[in-house]
C-alpha cells in the first residue's frame, strides 16, 4: 500500500482500543481520514473523542453495525479504503449473562460490514479478534503458547461469538476475494478502558474504598499489553500485513489475576483487606498466552511499553480523569 491519503472506517472507535486506535492514527499519519462509526452502546462513550471531534480529518457517526441500510449508506458518503473492525460486545461475563447480543453485533455485525466492504470495493479489512479464540491453556505448561495455527476451542460465548466472526472472515476471503486481515491479542489495560474490566474495576474500587472482587482464587492468568502497542501492531499490518493472514498480538507478559490486584493495592497506598474472594466465573479460562513471533520476525513489531510502566500511566491516568469515569458510571449501566 503506497502513501495515499487513506479514508479509514474505525468501527467502535469510540470503545477502549477503538478510540485509543482513533488517536494513534491521526497522530501517526495526520493527512489520513478518520471515519468513526459507533452505535455508543453502554461501552462507548462520546467524551472519550472529545479531543478529536474538531480535527478536520476525523468524522464520528452514530450507526449500529447490525443495521445493513446505514452502512451500506455510510459506504456510499465515505468510500473508505479500509474498514477496521473493533466494534463488539466485550465483555466475558456479560456474554455469559446474556449471550443473544454478543451473537448480533460479533457476528451478524462483521458480515454486514464483509457485505458493505464487497460491494463497495475495500483494499482491506481488517478484523480485530482476541486470543480468547483459543481457549485457555493449563497453568502448570508454562512451555505453552498460543500461536496462529493453534486450534479454536472456545469457552464463553463471547469467545464463541469472536471465533465465529474470525471463521466467517476467512470465508469471505476464500470465497469472495475479499482482502482481509485478522489480528489476535492478548489482554489490554491504558486509558479509556470501561470499568467493568479487570484493571479500571480494582483501580476505581480501591479509590472508593470498596471491595475488590476477585473471582476464585485470583490464581488465572491473563498476558497484558499496553493498548497503544496494540494500535501500533494494527497501523503496521495494515500497511504490511499480508492479504488473508492472522497475526497474534502478545508482549510475554503473563501475570496472575491475584498479583495485579495487589500492586494497584500497593500503589494506591490501600489495604490488601479490600480483596474479596468471590464465586468463580463460570468456565473460567485458566490461562493466556499468546507467541507473538510471526508479527515480531514478519512485521518487525515489538512492545514498546514495559507493564511496571504502562500500570503505572494507568492508575495515573484514571487518577486525573476521575470526571471521565464519573461521567461514564453514572450514564451507562456497570457491575460496581
Ligand atoms: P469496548 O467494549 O470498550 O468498545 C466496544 C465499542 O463498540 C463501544 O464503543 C461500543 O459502543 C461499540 N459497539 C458495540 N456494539 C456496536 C454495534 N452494534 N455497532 C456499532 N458499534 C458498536 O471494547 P474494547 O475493549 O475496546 O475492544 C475492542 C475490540 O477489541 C473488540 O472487538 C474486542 O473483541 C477486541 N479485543 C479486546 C481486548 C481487550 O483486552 N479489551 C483484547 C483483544 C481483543
Ligand atoms: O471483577 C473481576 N474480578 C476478576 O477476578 C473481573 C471483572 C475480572 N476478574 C478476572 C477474570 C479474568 O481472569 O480477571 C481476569 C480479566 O478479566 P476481564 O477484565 O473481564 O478480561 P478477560 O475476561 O480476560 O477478557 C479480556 O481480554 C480479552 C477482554 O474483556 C476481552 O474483550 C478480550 O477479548
Amino acid at each position: 500500500m503506497g502513501r495515499k491519503q487513506l479514508r479509514i472506517l474505525v468501527t467502535g472507535g469510540a470503545g477502549f482500543i477503538g478510540s485509543n486506535f482513533v488517536f494513534h492514527m491521526l497522530k501517526k499519519h495526520p493527512d489520513y481520514h478518520i471515519i468513526c462509526l459507533d452505535a455508543l452502546t453502554y461501552a462507548g462513550n462520546l467524551s472519550t473523542l472529545k479531543d478529536v471531534m474538531d480535527n478536520p480529518q476525523f468524522k464520528f457517526i452514530r450507526r449500529d453495525i447490525r443495521d445493513r441500510n446505514a452502512i451500506d449508506a455510510v459506504f456510499t458518503e465515505y468510500h473508505p479504503d479500509i474498514v477496521v473492525n473493533f466494534a463488539a460486545e466485550s465483555h466475558v461475563d456479560r456474554s455469559i449473562e446474556n449471550p443473544g447480543i454478543f451473537l448480533e453485533t460479533n457476528i451478524i455485525g462483521t458480515s454486514v460490514l464483509m457485505d458493505a466492504s464487497k460491494k463497495y470495493g475495500v483494499s482491506r479489512f481488517h478484523q480485530v479478534s482476541t486470543d480468547e479464540v483459543y481457549g485457555d491453556l493449563p497453568l502448570d505448561r508454562p512451555d505453552l503458547l498460543f500461536k496462529e495455527t493453534t486450534p479454536l476451542h472456545t469457552s464463553s460465548p463471547y469467545s464463541a461469538s469472536k471465533a465465529s466472526a474470525d471463521l466467517l472472515v476467512q470465508a469471505y476471503h476464500r470465497t469472495y476475494g475479499l482482502p482481509v486481515t485478522i489480528s489476535r491479542c492478548s489482554n489490554n489495560y491504558g486509558p479509556y478502558q470501561f470499568p467493568e474490566k479487570l484493571i479500571p474495576l480494582m483501580i476505581i474500587n480501591a479509590l472508593n474504598d470498596k471491595k475488590l472482587p476477585v473471582y476464585g482464587k485470583g490464581i488465572n492468568v491473563r498476558d497484558w499489553l499496553y493498548v497503544e502497542d496494540h494500535c501500533k501492531a494494527i497501523d503496521l499490518i495494515l500497511h504490511k500485513g499480508k492479504d488473508g493472514e492472522i497475526y497474534n498480538i502478545g508482549g510475554h507478559n503473563e501475570m496472575r489475576n491475584i498479583d495485579i490486584v495487589k500492586l494497584i493495592l500497593k500503589k494506591l497506598n490501600k489495604p490488601e483487606s479490600l480483596i474479596e474472594f468471590v464465586a468463580d466465573r463460570k468456565g473460567h479460562d485458566q490461562r493466556y498466552a499468546i507467541d507473538p513471533e510471526k508479527i515480531h520476525t514478519e512485521l518487525d513489531w515489538l512492545p514498546e511499553t514495559m507493564f511496571a510502566d504502562g500500570i503505572e500511566k494507568t492508575i495515573d491516568w484514571y487518577l486525573s480523569n476521575e470526571d471521565w469515569w464519573q461521567e461514564t458510571t453514572r450514564t451507562n449501566y456497570i457491575f460496581i
